[in-house]
């Protein structure tokens, strides 16, 4: 052990963690959380980063009670791919993929939220009844005019993302005048348009929706503006885990993106975004503990005049 190693175990000055593995519960010292972490369960076959692996709902109850374990709080199940170029499904082939793992997650009480990745109202609905109680739409709600009262109906939470054009085609030359300003536009439209649908506002998230219909330049962009979003009220997800657009960055395949990932999300939390939708749930956790204890540390520090 190196002479500045601490035994392993909860230090009394470590910041809680919400799902907290120690039976006894958090520390009345520790401060809440600051941010929350969405876990990817992908039921898919052709996901860009883990197609296949949780396919079978068994593996996927597993992987998703895995994710929570490690301190997700919300999972996030998905039964279509939205990379460049993948196949569309049907909503009965979707249902059949991702409905056995709600149901699967809700009678194992799973701790955490449980989300449905869909634009099919068809699929959002079957889920809200299984037990998903947040629709992560990547079409922010244009995808299927029924989306927007199913949502409000079921009172349920919703993520409403930015995308240029559609996942086959998105990343066929995206252009914009200024990404940041359009993003933004959009969102502020959309958030709009769901509120006048009836979702309460305290029920949204907003997305930029990285990778999506976005070049490099344009991610990094929405990256380094994020407070721009984050003004407009709600609570701003970002989503960048393994994104080809790390691997342009660093040189690396989608299974070597986590140093990535991470310095990604540390950058974002810095900027405002409170809430990660990440492949590796334990050490983004750990590394967004640490960012959000220092930018804590700087707001909370004692004023010259009290020094
Ligand atoms: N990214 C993906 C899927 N859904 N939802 C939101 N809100 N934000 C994102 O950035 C986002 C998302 C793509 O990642 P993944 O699920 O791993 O891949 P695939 O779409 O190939 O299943």
């Amino acid at each position: 052990m190196l002479a500045d190693e601490t035994p392993p175990g909860p230090a009394p000055d470590r910041p809680a963690r919400a799902a907290d593995p120690s039976p006894s519960g958090p520390a009345p010292d520790r401060p809440a959380r600051a941010f929350r972490l969405m876990g990817v369960v992908n039921v898919t076959p052709d996901s860009f980063s883990d197609g296949g692996r949780y396919l079978d709902p068994e593996a996927a109850v597993a992987h998703g009670l895995e994710l929570a374990a490690e301190g997700a709080d919300i999972l996030d199940v998905g039964g279509e791919s939205t990379r460049p170029g993948a196949e569309p499904v049907d909503a009965e082939q979707e249902l059949a993929r991702v409905l056995p793992v709600i149901e699967g997650l809700t009678a194992a009480g799973v701790g955490a939220q449980i989300s449905i990745d869909t634009s099919k109202a068809a699929v959002a609905e079957a889920a809200l009844a299984a037990g998903a109680t947040l629709v992560n739409d990547v079409t922010a709600l244009r995808g299927d005019p029924r989306m927007a009262a199913v949502v409000a109906d079921a009172g349920a939470d919703c993520c409403l993302m930015h995308m240029l054009g559609e996942p086959r085609t998105m990343q066929r030359d995206p252009r914009y005048r200024d990404v940041l300003a359009e993003v933004r536009a959009f969102l502020e439209e959309r958030l709009a348009f769901a509120v006048a649908a009836g979702i309460g506002e305290e029920r949204i998230l907003l997305d930029p929706g990285i990778g999506f219909g976005k070049t490099t330049r344009h991610n990094l962009e929405l990256l380094a503006g994020l407070g721009e979003l984050a003004a407009i009220g709600p609570p701003v997800l970002i989503g960048t885990s393994r994104k080809t657009f790390l691997g342009r960055l660093t040189g690396r395949p989608v299974e070597q993106r986590l140093a990535g990932t991470i310095a990604s999300c540390v950058i974002a939390l810095e900027r405002g975004a409170s809430v990660f939708r990440v492949h590796d749930v334990a050490p983004v956790a750990d590394a967004l503990t640490v960012a959000a204890a220092t930018v804590a540390a700087w707001t909370t520090r004692p004023t010259s005049s009290t020094r």
